[in-house]
C-alpha cells in the first residue's frame, strides 16, 4: 500500500481540515508550502467563488493542494465539476456520501478521500473507488458523527483496505502516535491550525481557541439532523436553551443564520459559530503552521520510542 505522502506527493502525512469560510487560498497554500496538504473549503461558496479561489492557489504554491467539498452545499453539483475543469489534484469531501461523484473524478486523474463516520460509509467509498478516507471522530469541530477518533479509527482500518487517515482530536505527538497506532497513516487537523498566525480568520476567534478549556465545546444542532461542534458562548447556549424546549427547526435556523461568518470575519464573540474540537483546551500557543507541522512530526520516533506499556 502507497503511504500517503507518497499518494498525495507531500512531505508530511497531515491533511488540512476544509473549514468552511476559513481554508482560503491562502490558508491552503500556507499548509502546502510547509510540507502538508492544504486545503480550499468550498464550505458555502459557489462554484465561481471556488475556481477563483483555485486560480489563487496555484499563485501563492507549486506544491500539490485539495478542494474539499461540504456536500450538503446547494452548490456541490457545479462545484465537482469546476475541479474537474481545474485540474484540482485532491478533493475530500463532508457531510454526506460523494458517490454519486467518485467515477467522473476519478477518470479525471483526481485523488478522491471522503471523510467518513463510520464503518459502514467508507467500505462504500473503498468500493465506489476512493484512494483512501478520512475518519474523522466526534472530538473534531463542525460537522460531527457519532463515534469518537478511538472507536472509529481501528474498526474503519480493519474493514477497508485503502489508507485510514484520522481527524479528531489530534493536536500533538501524542495524537499523531495514537492515530498510528490505531492504524492511521496520515492524520487531518483543523483546530490547531485555528490558531496558527497565518490563518485568515477575526483575532477573537484565535484568542478563543487559544483560552479554551477542555469542557468549553459543545454540540448543538443535535435535533436537526446536522450536530455541529462549536466552542460555548452565548449563542450556543441560546441554541441549546430554544432546541430542549422544543423550537421548530425555523427558529433554530434562525438563530444560527450566518453565524459562521460573524465568527470568522466579525469575531461577534456572542453571537458568533465558533467551531472547534474538543482538542481546543490543548492548544495554548501561536504559532506558524510550519512550527505547528514541525512539532507534530519532527523526532516523532523518539516520543515512540518512550512509550512503555508493561
Ligand atoms: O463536514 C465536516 N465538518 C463540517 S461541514 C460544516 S458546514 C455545516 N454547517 C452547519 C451544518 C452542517 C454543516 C462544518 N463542519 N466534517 C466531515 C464529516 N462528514 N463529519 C461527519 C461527516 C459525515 C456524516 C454523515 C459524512 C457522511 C455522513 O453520512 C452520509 C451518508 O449518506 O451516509
Amino acid at each position: 500500500m502507497k503511504n500517503i505522502c507518497e499518494l498525495l506527493n507531500i512531505r508530511y502525512p497531515v491533511i488540512q481540515g476544509g473549514m468552511a469560510n476559513i481554508a482560503t487560498s491562502v490558508l491552503a497554500s500556507s499548509v502546502s508550502n510547509a510540507g502538508g496538504l492544504g486545503l480550499i473549503g468550498a464550505g458555502g461558496n459557489d462554484a465561481e467563488t471556488v475556481r477563483q479561489e483555485i486560480i489563487k492557489c496555484r499563485k501563492l504554491t507549486d506544491k500539490p493542494f485539495g478542494v474539499n467539498i461540504m456536500l450538503m452545499s446547494p452548490h456541490a453539483k457545479k462545484i465537482a465539476q469546476v475541479v474537474i475543469e481545474e485540474e484540482v489534484s485532491v478533493v475530500t469531501t463532508g457531510a454526506g456520501n460523494p458517490g454519486s461523484y467518485i467515477e467522473l473524478w476519478k477518470k479525471a486523474g483526481i485523488k478522491v478521500i471522503p471523510v467518513v463516520a463510520s464503518v459502514a460509509l467508507a467500505r462504500r467509498m473503498e468500493r465506489a473507488g476512493a484512494d483512501a478516507v478520512i475518519a474523522e471522530g466526534y472530538e473534531a469541530g463542525g460537522h460531527v458523527g457519532e463515534l469518537t477518533t478511538m472507536a472509529l479509527v481501528p474498526q474503519v482500518v480493519d474493514a477497508v483496505r485503502i489508507p485510514v487517515v484520522a481527524a479528531g482530536g489530534i493536536a500533538d505527538k501524542r495524537g499523531v502516535l495514537a492515530a498510528f497506532s490505531l492504524g492511521a497513516k496520515g492524520i487531518q487537523v483543523g483546530t490547531i491550525i485555528l490558531s496558527s498566525f497565518e490563518c485568515p480568520i477575526h483575532e477573537n476567534y484565535k484568542q478563543k481557541i487559544l483560552n479554551a478549556n477542555d469542557t468549553d465545546t459543545i454540540v448543538t444542532g443535535r435535533s436537526t439532523g446536522a450536530p455541529v461542534r462549536v466552542l460555548k458562548n452565548k449563542m450556543a447556549r441560546e441554541y441549546i436553551r430554544l432546541s430542549d424546549k422544543g423550537a421548530t427547526l425555523e427558529e433554530l435556523e434562525r438563530l444560527t443564520l450566518g453565524s459562521l461568518r460573524r465568527a470568522v470575519f466579525d469575531g461577534d464573540v456572542e453571537r458568533g459559530s465558533f467551531m472547534a474540537g474538543q482538542i481546543s483546551g490543548l492548544i495554548k500557543d501561536k504559532r506558524t503552521i510550519k512550527q505547528i507541522i514541525e512539532d507534530l512530526f519532527l523526532d516523532v520516533d523518539a516520543y515512540k520510542n518512550k512509550l512503555e506499556v508493561m
